[in-house]
């Protein structure tokens, strides 16, 4: 079935009278295809994948479990529907921890070129990380040059994939009483590459056929990925590339200049991305993108790039993962550059239909249709000059009658909040810390926190707004929001991000969001930097009055529109870390109830946190809330204070 008339009520559709829609109505016009229609026609999809119901691990499948139990309880092994169901949770879980951690591989394999001069234009922006990440290591620094620190850093980090013993080290800046937990549990993480490959191997036909023993190995290798593969990425970054800060930019398709060479840089490491914005500032290429009639060289963002882009450097955000075909459809795009993750195989057919040419930029992710410029650390700055080339000798074969930039310029958004930040906005520079935000969840002005993360898709209606009104929601209530990924995305082509935006909050948020001068909703990066709010989580608990682990703290977590493995890998490490986490839309482990019920409830015994699947959008707010009000409740704070006024009685009694 073709979605012939795109309407703000079709699934996963934009809103009515959003620049989205616009686009999507130009591109059914035109008769060019777009992931709401090919979600339309993989309708109905198949039950028995949508139940987790269906087993291909070996060649005597593919078998299926009749859900409703008339027809086959097992597969041909005699593996049932738990089985089926956890080997695929734990094998979703293995590949979005490869994913963050090739990323991250690939930044420490930098981080080292960088050190021994190898990659000529990448240096050490953020010493004072790189101390910190030192030290966190055992890294001696004492008399050692800068270069020479960075040089073992990165090689000690190359060995967290796959050192043969020991635990990941960054496992050591969780809570003390959480390390002991992981420990007696036996899901302390140890090498990344040893968790991946053990996961695959126990999920092959004929092993691991527990399923508390599989859920229980996606809970070491998520921390893996948390506490490893996404903490090293975001670390590493922040040294070479700098930690976050404020800073003001724009979101939304309108941010494409009409009369200049546009790129879109889309995926996730920052690598090419750095390279590019590094190119780009040569004024020579300025003047050649003028030769050909343009203004000038505009760079904006899609997905998690855009987020890295946009909290380090405030460059323009085109838009999040869902809106990539949207971005190509302006007309105005001469050149897409693409490295990992989250890229559609579909870009290169809607290339076809304008001027824009699509860049692969890896070895290990090329699509068919696109052209392959390889970039490697010693290089990168060079191919990015290639690049942007590319993109100036493209642009006189712009078709101006295609090109449709919608008129809105873009929201605005205040991004780059890392733990740094937030902790020195509360506490200045000489004082940071995270008193200021565990005193004002105490006394009740915020009442706690919620971090919003991971996918945006055509499954929902809706689609273009759903972070937002819970956002929205939760902040009017006193509830501080943490973004990261397309959530934060989502939010930040909405306004609001930033700190005016706080005239839409409680009485008591809004008062803390004046006096610090912060966004309600806080855009913390990309979904690798959700360790972020992990270790925000650690320092909370450790600056004491909200209890002693982090399951204890007045949080949860949430993802509305899971898409990618990454998210399930994400989810189930925040809740190995203690943190209560809500999933939009269906289960990955539906047609399995024993594993449903050990993720949903059981798990709360094991870690003191579990899962919760919620179809309905409008349920999820008060979930968290009551979730959050219960932790509240737990902790005594929750309990309203009388103003008491001293009488002479009472004075007397005061020591002085
Ligand atoms: S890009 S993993 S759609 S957050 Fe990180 Fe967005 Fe989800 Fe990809």
């Amino acid at each position: 079935m073709e979605n012939k008339n795109p309407t703000s009520k079709t699934p996963g559709n934009p809103t009515a009278g959003s620049a989205s829609l616009k686009l999507l109505e130009r591109m059914k016009a035109e008769g060019i295809e777009t992931i709401y229609d090919r979600y339309q026609l993989q309708q109905p999809q198949c039950g028995y994948g949508q139940l987790a119901l269906c087993c291909r691990h070996c060649n005597w499948g593919p078998c299926n479990i009749d859900p409703f139990g008339k027809g086959p309880k097992k597969g041909v092994c005699g593996a049932d529907a738990n089985t089926f169901a956890a080997r695929q949770f734990l094998r979703m879980a293995a590949a979005g921890t490869a994913s963050h951690a090739d990323h991250a591989r690939a930044v420490a394999y930098l981080l080292v070129a960088a050190a021994r001069g190898e990659a000529p234009g990448y240096k050490i922006k953020d010493e004072e990380k790189l101390m910190m990440v030192a030290e966190c290591f055992g890294v001696k620094t004492e008399g050692r040059k800068i270069n020479e620190i960075a040089e073992e850093v990165g090689e000690m980090a190359l060995a967290e994939f796959g050192k043969p013993y020991g635990t990941q080290l960054f496992v050591k800046r969780a809570p003390e009483s959480r390390q002991k937990l992981w420990e007696k549990l036996g899901i302390t993480p140890r090498a990344i590459d040893r968790e991946v490959a053990e996961s695959m191997h126990r999920t092959s036909m004929g092993t691991d056929q527990d399923y508390r023993n599989l859920i229980k190995q996606a809970m070491r290798l998520s921390l893996a990925n948390g506490w490893g593969g996404s903490m090293l990425a975001t670390e590493l970054q922040d040294i070479l590339f700098g930690t976050p800060k404020p800073v003001l930019g724009k979101s939304n398709l309108g941010v494409l200049k009409k009369d200049y060479v546009n790129i879109i840089i889309h995926g996730h490491e920052p690598i090419i991305a750095e390279a590019i914005v590094m190119a780009t500032s040569d004024p020579s290429l300025t003047k050649a993108a003028q030769a050909v009639g343009a203004k000038g060289i505009a760079i904006a963002g899609i997905c998690c790039t855009a987020n890295e882009l946009l909290v380090r450097h405030g460059i323009p955000m085109a838009g999040h993962m869902t809106m990539q075909e949207l971005a190509v459809a302006t007309g105005a795009v001469e050149l897409m550059v693409v490295d990992v993750q989250c890229i559609i195989q579909a870009l290169a057919d809607t290339v076809q239909h304008f001027h824009t040419k699509l860049i692969t930029t890896l070895s290990k992710a090329k699509i068919c249709g696109a052209e392959h410029v390889e970039v490697d650390e010693e290089h990168a700055v060079e191919a990015a000059k290639k690049i942007v080339w590319m993109a100036i000798d493209n642009y006189p074969n712009r078709n101006p009658s295609k090109v449709f930039i919608p008129e809105d310029t873009g929201a605005e958004v205040v991004a780059g909040f890392s733990h740094e930040t937030i902790k020195y906005m509360l506490g200045g520079r000489f004082r940071a810390s995270y008193r200021p935000l565990n005193d004002n969840i105490m006394n009740g002005r915020i009442r706690g926190v919620v971090g919003i993360a991971g996918c945006t898709g055509p499954k929902v209606p809706a689609g273009d707004e759903n972070y937002v009104s819970l956002v929205k929601e939760l902040i009017s209530k006193d509830f501080l929001v943490v973004g990261t990924g397309c959530a934060a995305g989502q939010c930040a082509g909405s306004g609001v991000m930033i700190p005016e935006f706080k005239d839409a909050c409680g009485k008591g948020l809004k008062e803390v969001c004046e006096t610090v001068g912060i966004p309600p909703v806080l855009h913390a990066g990309a979904c690798v930097d959700n360790s972020r709010i992990l270790i925000a989580c650690s320092e909370m608990v450790k600056e004491g009055g909200l209890g002693n682990d982090i399951s204890d703290l007045p949080v949860a977590g949430v993802c509305l529109e899971w898409m990618s493995e990454k998210a399930i890998a994400i989810g189930q490490y925040f809740v190995a870390s203690g943190v209560f986490t809500v999933f939009g839309m269906n289960s990955p482990v539906t047609g399995a109830p024993d594993v449903l019920k050990l993720l949903t409830e059981g798990l709360e015994e094991q870690v003191g946190a579990r899962w919760a699947f919620e179809r309905d959008m409008k349920k999820i707010p008060q979930l968290l809330m009551d979730h959050i009000e219960k932790k509240r409740d737990a902790l005594g704070i929750n309990v309203a204070k009388e103003r008491k006024l001293y009488d002479m009685e009472d004075r007397r009694k005061l020591e002085v």
